[in-house]
């Protein structure tokens, strides 16, 4: 279960020339039926911030899916040390307790599963998917990780719909694939940009693809599928990081051209989205804003954390 060397690494800065650059992640197993990750109910446990636009998918998937009593979750405190290290606090409100581990920081969970974790120079991200029958982590990739839920309607279990059909997977991928370094990635990379020409780059690529989508958008419900479309994965992944955009990323990572709100269509999507059975109650407003403007202090010195915006999907 360990990560290979290739695949391990910590995650968070590498830059070359001023530019972010995201770690792969480490743990790649996949659940499959009759697999050594066999899909069984109350078998797997998420954890989470509720903070973290890639763990966000995984809580909406599960929810979309039908598997809420199938696969449990934790939600570690929405303050990320400076060295990046989440930690456990139930006496925050929205957080949890690790309540299968009894661990007090992410990083005991990946200790777990990779013994000298902690004397590696990497660090745990979430979400992270635990086996409780192997005692190990499953897989750290969200992507991955909402693909390999549908595994559990092919096993009977959930609300027996796709955000995956096979007819529509080609599609799906090359959806998500050209909105990751564009949208998910980009507002990363302009927010941590340390030159102005990174910056430059990565906001008028975040932009140009926003507008494209916007364009998409037009007499479309989804982003995949005939005629409206339908909802997929795609919509998902995208959805997390516009849902942060105006209340976080417009600001803190500075990416200001436009905001989400003035473009009609991505703002129908994102409230289309909360309005879904379920969805609402995965975002969690005071840990998205609290999180970001208070726990990247390299730019953010000091923790100011900003008012507004006082209309948003935030407010809906
Ligand atoms: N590729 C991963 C990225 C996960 C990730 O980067 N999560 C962030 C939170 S938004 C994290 O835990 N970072 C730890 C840190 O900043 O040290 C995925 O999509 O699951």
């Amino acid at each position: 279960m360990k990560p290979t060397d290739e695949q391990a690494g910590a995650w968070t800065e590498a830059f070359e020339s001023g530019k972010f650059v995201r770690k792969s992640s480490e743990f790649r197993d996949y659940i499959k039926q009759g697999g050594t990750f066999d899909a069984e109910s109350e078998r797997y446990h998420l954890y989470v911030s509720h903070a973290c636009p890639w763990a966000h998918r995984t809580l909406i998937t599960r929810t979309l899916l039908g598997l809420e009593n199938h696969i449990s979750f934790d939600v570690v405190d929405w303050r990320m040390n400076s060295d990046g290290c989440w930690s456990f606090n139930p006496d925050e409100e929205g957080a949890t307790a690790d309540t299968i581990n009894g661990e007090l920081s992410l990083e005991g969970i990946y200790e777990r599963a990779f013994s000298g974790w902690n004397e590696s120079r990497r660090i745990g991200t979430v979400p992270v998917l635990w086996d409780r029958q192997h005692k190990t982590i499953v897989n750290n990739e969200s992507r991955e990780i909402i693909r390999m839920f549908e595994e559990f309607s092919k096993a009977g279990l959930g609300n027996n719909t796709s955000l995956c059909p096979t007819e529509l997977q080609k599609e799906i991928d090359a959806m998500i694939d050209a909105n990751y370094e564009s949208v998910n990635n980009g507002v990363y990379k302009s927010g941590f940009a340390r030159t102005q020409s990174a910056y430059d780059e990565a906001v008028t690529t975040l932009f140009a693809r926003l507008d494209e989508l916007e364009h998409h958008l037009d007499g479309r419900e989804w982003l995949v599928g005939e005629g409206v479309g339908q909802l997929t994965e795609a919509d998902i992944c995208l959805f997390t990081t516009l849902v942060r955009f105006d209340l976080v990323y417009v600001v803190h990572f500075k990416c200001n051209l436009r905001r989400i709100i003035d473009y009609p269509n991505l703002q129908a999507f994102v409230e289309r989205m909360i309005d879904l059975p379920g969805v609402r109650d995965t975002c969690h407003w005071h840990h998205i804003k609290a999180h970001y403007f208070w726990s990247h202090q390299n730019i953010n010195t000091f923790r100011i954390i900003p008012l507004g915006p006082l209309e948003g999907a935030h407010t809906r």
